[in-house]
């Protein structure tokens, strides 16, 4: 029995040691997963009601991603969603806007991941801010096997940014 716990925690150790997961991506061509996990208003754009506010993911060799959702002030919209690339295809691109109608729609900034090995498995805020507007996105980049192993432990998120964003 006692040597069984010996043989499990030397291979729990040679896993982590061997494997990528426990680390960052060994190579620039190593499948990674784009999590978004929240988008948070401050401030709208339009001067009355809500934005219209559509998160746009050009996610590299993938068809552009396009999600809707009507936001107000101090409003949190928990996307929750991931997105599989290769690294070595670049970087996906985070694109927000305000829908308008009739006029054309505002385009509140868009930005390029973290590639691999910056800022890698850490929560990143992306801040699009104007004096007329302000967003907040949290996302993250992870190694495909880092995404899997936590996903099926279940603390997927234990290390999402501050829950007082989430009011
Ligand atoms: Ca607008
Ligand atoms: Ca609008």
């Amino acid at each position: 029995m006692k040597n069984r716990a010996v043989l499990v925690v030397v291979m729990v150790l040679g896993f982590f040691i061997a494997s990528p997961a426990a680390g960052f991506p060994q190579s620039a061509g190593d499948t990674v997963a784009l999590h978004i996990q929240w988008i948070r208003c401050n401030d709208t754009e339009d001067y009355f009601g809500a934005d219209e506010v559509q998160l746009e993911l050009k996610i590299p060799g993938k068809s552009t991603v396009k999600l809707r959702k009507d936001m107000k002030p101090s409003n949190t919209w928990t996307v929750n969603k991931s997105y599989f690339y290769n690294a070595n295809n670049g970087q996906p691109v985070i694109k927000l806007w305000d829908l308008d109608s009739p006029d054309p729609d505002d385009l509140l900034g868009q930005n390029l991941v973290f590639p691999p090995g910056q800022g890698y498995s850490k929560w990143q805020i992306i801040t699009f801010k104007t004096n007329s507007f302000s967003y907040e996105i949290a996302y993250r980049i992870t190694d495909k096997k880092v995404w899997q192993i936590e996903n099926q432990q279940g603390f997927k998120y234990k290390n999402s940014p501050p829950t007082y964003y989430l009011q």
